[in-house]
């Protein structure tokens, strides 16, 4: 048996309570060695004597590891835990607290063995909200919407020309009142969230070089307006997402500004992270233009960093996070450069939203793995890039095939607890990235059998705006395309509408179940439901059509019997 591959972290993904009186438990050992894994467990203050064995569920295979996992019943609300773990080459060990022991009675009996849950707190209990297990997103740029209102255009607004190649100073007038006149269509879509890239007053067209967080910007329009649109949403059952930008400011604000004027007097010079006054003014270090005295957003000179741990920073930012929950009902914050902000102004971030909110949604923007912000006192989620990345990679680049990709979402979803899992924000595309039809080379098929797959995921999907209108987009800034309306209702919407729609009629299944995937005798990528063992979809990213005849426990699942090239059948029994 590979010992050293054996693995167990109490008080984390591994062990995690669900409710008073039950604990999940995962166990991870390499890859095909492992046959049989038990759980003896008991009430901490019960005799041994009277240890319960439990066999794990194999919840999933990853690149080089197994997952076992297995929910655990506490009556008083205490538990102790150890594993038997068994080898295919016939090897038995016990694998607990202080290491890894032949298996012997003695060793069952040995209490130093066995892991400890000391009290099963509900307040402890990492919450997730519960209604995101229910939603699907929709990503809006604002500027690249609709432009409802004319007169709120920016000097040298554009015409909406959805075929353009915007440039980054470029402005085509989109608005508020564009999203208010299209709440219509949305729900007709079938999004019931909307995630909207910054709003507040700020020179850019994206708005991340924020003035003012307490203005709407004018080019979108004003707080009534913005009240109105959020409950227009809101009595069509949407939900409300902004953008917070806390990791740095504009440098057009009031505190920048004054510090470029008064310099080491300035009553902010601790708000930024400053090495050398007068700050010297820089465009973007990254291209050689100027070297930084000061702290920025990767080299942008524009966007000087904040200093967070600074308690007046704190309560100014607080005070903004606050302000939009309390006054204008939002439901989410969505969190720019999460993961350069510090943990501590984070966890008062969080205390402070869920005091107004219980069930608020934070989403922080992380490109990697984030293991600490996900312990249930920060965030509830994370826009899940290093999941949906990976998704690309085997759909669209082929780096990966299917039992890679099989492998390595699995490991992913193995990083984070089930509750946390089951509200991941999942995009294949964004503000940041190309989009979708752009990345699969103009394949539609391609680029709506990863959407379908995405949507099959645990997580709340994201779609982003203009992708039911087949919209194509390179990279930032070629992906804030103007909204191409001409598209409205066309072929790639109707096939959008069927997924969001399929989604939702299943919502209790794919946002509330855990899914193992697996890749089938012929190479299809399966998703199955743990627990109930069906199988919820099935894709073909082969290159050639497969008749399924031969495999009469899927053929009555899928209606042609036949899956084709870049065909997906979605389908979920119960
Ligand atoms: C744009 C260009 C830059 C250019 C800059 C010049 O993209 O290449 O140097 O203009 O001004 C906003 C605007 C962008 C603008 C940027 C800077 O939307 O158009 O950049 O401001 O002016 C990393 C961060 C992640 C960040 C991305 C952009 O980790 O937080 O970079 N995303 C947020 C927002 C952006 C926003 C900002 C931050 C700034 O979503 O829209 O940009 O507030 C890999 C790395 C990631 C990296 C990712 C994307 O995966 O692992 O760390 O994200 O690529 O680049
Ligand atoms: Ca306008």
């Amino acid at each position: 048996m590979q010992l050293a591959a054996l693995s167990h972290r109490t008080e984390s993904e591994d062990s995690f309570v669900i409710d008073n009186t039950h604990v999940n438990i995962r166990f991870h050992s390499a890859k095909a060695d492992v046959k049989e894994v038990t759980v003896l467990y008991t009430d901490n203050y019960l005799p041994l004597e009277s240890v319960k064995a439990q066999k794990m569920a194999q919840i999933g295979s990853g690149q080089v590891q197994d997952h076992w996992g297995a929910t655990l019943e506490a009556p008083y609300h205490r538990l102790k835990y150890t594993f038997v773990v068994e080898a295919q080459d016939g090897s038995k060990v016990i694998y607990g607290d202080r290491g890894i022991s032949e298996y012997s009675q003695d060793a069952v009996m040995a209490d130093g063995n066995y892991f400890k849950v000391p009290y099963l707190h509900e307040i402890d209990l990492t919450k997730t909200p519960d209604w995101v297990r229910d939603t699907v997103w929709y990503q809006i740029f604002p500027e690249r919407f609709a432009n409802g209102d004319k007169s709120n255009d920016p000097v040298g607004t554009k015409a909406w020309n959805p075929e353009d190649h915007p440039g980054r100073e470029d402005f085509y007038g989109g608005d508020l009142q564009g999203v208010i006149d299209h709440l219509d269509y949305l729900q007709k879509l079938g999004v019931n969230g909307l995630y909207f890239c910054p709003i507040f007053k700020a020179p850019s067209n994206h708005k991340y070089d924020t003035n003012d967080y307490l203005e709407i910007d004018p080019a979108f329009g004003d707080k009534a307006l913005f009240a109105k649109l959020v409950n227009e949403a809101h009595s069509r059952g949407m939900r409300i997402m902004l953008d917070a930008v806390f990791n740095h400011v504009g440098a057009a604000s009031m505190q920048w500004q004054d510090v470029v004027k008064n310099g080491a007097k300035s009553r902010y010079r601790d708000w930024f992270h400053i090495n050398k006054f007068p700050v010297e003014p820089f465009i973007d270090a990254s291209k050689g233009e100027g070297e930084p005295n000061y702290d920025t957003f990767a080299f942008v000179g524009n966007m000087p960093k904040l200093n967070t741990a600074n308690p007046e920073v704190q309560e100014y930012l607080l005070n903004i996070a606050s302000y939009w929950v309390k006054y204008f009902d939002i439901d989410a914050w969505r969190l720019d450069v999460a993961n350069e902000v510090d943990h501590h102004f984070w966890k008062r971030f969080h205390d402070e939203l869920v005091k107004i909110k219980p069930d608020f949604y934070i989403v922080g923007e992380i490109w990697h793995s984030a293991r600490p912000w996900l312990n249930g006192d920060q965030f509830s989620s994370v826009m899940n890039y290093p999941y949906t990345l990976q998704i690309e990679d085997h759909f669209f680049y082929g780096r990966l095939s299917a039992q890679a990709l099989a492998e390595r979402l699995t490991d992913q979803t193995m990083k984070y607890r089930d509750m946390t899992n089951q509200v991941m924000m999942n995009m294949l595309d964004s503000h940041d990235t190309a989009r979708i039809l752009t990345v699969a080379g103009g394949n539609q098929d391609l680029a709506l059998q990863a959407l379908a797959f995405e949507f099959m995921q645990q997580g709340s999907p994201c779609i982003y705006y203009g992708t039911e209108m087949g919209m194509a987009g390179g990279n930032d800034p070629d992906c804030r395309k103007p909204m191409d309306w001409s598209k409205e209702a066309g072929p790639v919407w109707e096939r959008v509408h069927n997924i969001i729609a399929f989604r939702l009629a299943h919502k209790e299944t794919l946002g509330r179940g855990s899914f193992r995937l697996t890749v089938t005798p012929e190479g299809l990528l399966q998703v199955v439901r743990q627990g109930t063992e069906t199988i919820t979809g099935l894709f073909n990213t082969t290159t050639k059509p497969i008749t399924i005849s031969d495999r009469p426990e899927l053929s009555q699942l899928v209606k042609n019997n036949e899956i084709l090239p870049n065909g997906f059948a979605l389908f979920i029994t119960k």
